[in-house]
């Protein structure tokens, strides 16, 4: 038998030292301390067990084998059973246990898992079945008035990741957060709370992964053993101690788990893959058009012009400065006619102006759609149109409402929509948002009907927000996929909205800070995210940009965004040698883009993300399992999807060389061709894990291909409206015997739902070396959408043929059809859609 948590009821007991009244098994501080430690009732229910200690319950259940839900209350009912971010479905899953109760504990087991909860000090073990702990209660929970907090044992190799895009290290172990989402106009590396609210975190030893989702919406904090060593704790100042435990064990397990929990992002159209240009803002229609012309004459492939705030009469949202804009809808089409889809920004703040015809405060007034004072008079910030009203969006009736207020610019064409200011920032308020005592109504299916204070509603209100923009583009247009881009957000606002790291600087530093940012909001849920490229506050010199658009283009969101008052911003600032390079890797942004696109199909159905850290692909990467990125030398890599690489300088602005660190696979240069071993690069050949000595260069980024990939690619276009012209390319990188080599390739009309009545058209690649020679087979089409190509161009690399005779499904083609490259070779063959099965010999 194990023995007990041993240290937990030491700390049960401290705690019991400082206590001056025991009622009923309660006990109490003068401070209203209470703490959850002695057992005075138990039951065990189908899929869990229940504790009593006086008038506190805990709840412990099984939603599934892998995933375990905490419930607690300090007295009377637990609260009520509703979520803003977790989905219904998930949350009424059950699985059955198997009750598992001895001398020292309460507990159960799952198919995965074992739930101890220690007699003594009702502190909660989970185990795995081998009975290897995966996460303990260093103390048993307390509360503190209507706060609470939960204390866990922190081991020595334990990393965490997750909560967004919160700056600092990617491993949060030693930090501390606020979440309480806020206007962090430029944004520093320890700056905190920042602008969104994702209450969720990863736990990483030796590779073996949990998750854990604080469902609660006030205002929360999450300590890493910051505060108390070898302790991490989170809690929250009021509302329910309810968090979910997502076993992996693998990161990639714990992902999808949390999708699965809180959903997945939904399929984006295409073309918000493409690059996005902005600013703040393009003061007129002019100069809108002068943009969109610059970039297609300069042939720098772009898809989507913003429009800030400037574009509105005085600021007011859903208007259009007429003056600055005299044929608004006549730009969009001619905008629409150069390929270009317009993004719009739409901020929640209503003008307050009454009887001045202004159809959002009006129809808003008249629908009782705003949010209100204790006093119940309406509730009025001063932003930017001045005195301004809020929609209460945790009403279903106010969302519907907002829905509408798109109509007109939907029927302009407009094709995105930008939710900014949703923390919501307000700027004549002490604490730069609403008061706490600001009273929103909850109306809405699943909720009890009620209202509630600001403090709980103030992290899910930009969430909240981008969801009736979603919901309300859907009612207007059902076939056509939205796409919002909101700055503030909570745990499940990936439904609705991508995101983007709000106000950063055009230094250095920030270049290097967006690398982690993404990868943690990546696996916190966001597969859609970016951070303004080039830097919004400042002006970037143009060698910063330079790098910026550069790594960019291997990321999800490309937006080159820049504030008020600074220089311009766009690829051909700086000259045309640096809009040479520029335009190079945007251009190799939309040759990749069957890649991206298939990534992003994946991301909608798994809850993937598109940016992924090292550990997420390779966990076993080092010999001790810990995760390669927090080394150092990886500390500025990330993946592409499975197998594309990025390795910048972990300090970009440095000259220096640098030591970059891959896990040991064969890996291969992206640009050329050439394996890296080859290269003579590797100082390490065989070792795990891989250095290579890199040497960075203004015009050029290091991208690695991981042996085994298969990657489509097509010919560069302009826009992604446009049709490619000639062959799909496979690139192939042979990745040595026995090793699996296999990619896939996902498309459809980029825009529409039809995919889900089978308009999609889905392959899969596979390669493999035998005695015969080198094989690749091409699956047959999935899917009614047609191909836009005729033939596929099979690039291989890292195989060299020995005759150069070739067949095609069994048929020789002798040698014509072969070219050499300078690291491969290159053979071009009709793909009818029916499958191709290609030898090399
Ligand atoms: O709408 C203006 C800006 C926008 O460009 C930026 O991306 C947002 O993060 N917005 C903030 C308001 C600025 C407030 C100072």
């Amino acid at each position: 038998m194990r023995r007990s948590n041993f240290l937990c009821a030491i700390m049960a007991a401290t705690f019991f030292t400082q206590a001056v009244t025991i009622l009923y098994g309660q006990t109490i501080t003068p401070s209203g301390l209470f703490q959850f430690n002695h057992a005075t009732a138990f039951s065990s229910l189908p899929d869990g067990i229940e504790i009593s200690d006086g008038p506190a319950h805990e709840v412990i259940t099984a939603l599934r084998d892998d995933v375990l839900r905490v419930r607690m209350t300090r007295q009377g009912a637990m609260s009520e059973n509703a979520s803003w971010a977790v989905l219904t479905e998930a949350r009424k899953s059950s699985v059955a246990t198997t009750p598992d109760i001895n001398a020292e504990h309460y507990g159960f087991r799952t198919h995965s898992l074992i739930v101890e909860v220690d007699k003594k000090s009702l502190c909660l073990t989970v185990r795995d079945l081998e009975g290897n702990i995966l996460q303990q209660d260093v103390r048993p929970a307390q509360f503190d008035g209507t706060a609470f907090r939960v204390f866990k044992t922190m081991p020595l190799d334990e990393h965490y990741f997750g909560l967004g895009d919160k700056t600092g290290p990617l491993d949060r172990r030693e930090e501390a957060f606020a979440l309480w989402n806020t206007d962090a106009y430029r944004f520093q590396e320890s700056t905190d709370p920042l602008y969104k609210s994702i209450p969720f975190f990863l736990t990483y030893k030796a590779g073996v992964t949990l998750g854990v989702l604080l469902d609660n919406t006030w205002r929360t904090s999450f300590d890493f053993g910051k505060e108390l060593p070898n302790i991490y704790s989170f809690g929250a100042v009021n509302g329910p101690l309810n968090y979910y435990i997502l076993y992996g064990p693998s990161p990639k397990q714990v992902v999808e788990s949390y999708a699965w929990l809180t959903g997945k992002p939904p399929l984006p159209p295409r073309w918000t893959l493409g690059f996005q240009q902005s600013r703040y803002s393009y003061e007129s229609q002019a100069r809108v058009m002068e943009i969109a012309n610059h970039l297609r004459a300069d042939h720098i492939p772009a898809d989507a012009i913003y429009l800030d705030i400037g574009f509105q009469e005085k600021n007011r949202p859903f208007t259009v400065d007429q003056k600055r804009f005299p044929d608004f809808s006549g730009m969009i089409a001619q905008l629409k006619a150069k390929n270009f889809h317009v993004v719009a920004i739409t901020d929640l703040h209503i003008a307050n102006l009454p009887n001045a015809g202004y159809a959002p405060y009006d129809s808003g007034i008249a629908g009782d759609h705003f949010v209100k004072n204790p006093d119940g008079s309406v509730y009025t910030g001063v932003v930017w149109p001045g005195p301004s009203v809020f929609p209460d969006f945790t009403r279903q009736q106010t969302r519907a409402w907002w829905g509408t207020l798109y109509r007109n610019f939907q029927h302009d064409g407009i094709e995105g929509f930008w939710n900014d200011m949703n923390e919501p920032s307000i700027f004549d308020s002490p604490t730069k948002t609403m008061p706490v005592d600001v009273i929103h109504r909850i109306d809405e299916p699943g909720f009890l009907k009620r209202t509630a204070t600001h403090a709980e509603i103030h992290d899910v209100y930009g969430m909240e927000n981008s969801r009736a923009t979603f919901d309300g583009l859907l009612a207007l247009a059902p076939n056509v996929r939205p796409f919002v881009l909101t700055r503030a957000t909570y745990a499940g606002g990936q439904r609705y909205a991508a995101t983007w790291t709000g106000d950063n600087s055009s230094t250095w530093n920030h270049l290097r800070l967006t690398t982690p940012m993404l990868k943690n909001l990546g696996l916190s849920g966001f597969a859609f995210a970016g951070a303004d490229v080039g830097g919004y506050a400042g002006t970037p010199p143009p060698d910063l940009l330079t790098k910026w658009l550069e790594v960019a283009a291997f990321q999800p969101i490309d937006r080159d965004h820049t504030e008020s008052g600074t220089g311009d911003q766009e690829p051909w600032v700086g000259g045309p040698q640096q809009e040479a390079i520029r335009r190079r890797f945007i251009e190799e942004r939309y040759r990749l883009m069957p890649y991206l696109y298939t990534l992003a199909e994946e991301s909608s159905r798994t809850g993937l993300p598109m940016v992924r850290p090292l550990f997420l692909e390779f966990p076993d990467a080092a010999p001790d399992h810990h995760p390669l990125d927090i080394d150092l030398p990886a500390s500025g890599e990330f993946l592409l999807g499975p197998d594309l690489l990025i390795a910048p300088s972990p300090w970009p602005e440095q000259l220096d060389h640098y030591l970059a660190e891959f896990p040991a696979e064969d890996w291969y240069d992206y640009w050329t061709g050439r394996q890296v071993l080859e290269d003579g690069g590797a100082g390490n050949a065989g070792q795990s894990p891989l250095t290579l000595n890199l040497q960075p260069e203004l015009a050029s980024l290091p991208v690695f291909v991981r042996g085994g990939a298969i990657l489509p690619m097509e010919p560069l276009v302009q826009s992604t409206n446009e049709t490619p012209r000639g062959p799909l390319t496979l690139r192939v990188y042979y990745g040595g015997p026995g090793k699996q080599c296999a990619g896939s390739l996902y498309t459809d009309d980029g825009k529409t739902y039809a995919y889900r009545k089978g308009e999609f058209l889905r392959m899969q690649f596979t390669c493999k070396v035998d005695d015969k020679g080198f094989h690749l087979h091409v699956s047959a089409h999935e899917g009614s959408y047609p191909a836009w190509w005729k033939e596929i161009s099979a690039e291989v690399y890292g195989w060299s043929p020995k005759t150069k005779q070739i067949s095609l499904n069994g048929r020789s083609e002798g040698q014509t059809a072969l070219k050499s490259l300078p690291h491969g070779v290159d053979v071009v063959f009709a793909d009818d859609g029916k499958g191709d099965d290609l030898l090399i010999r």
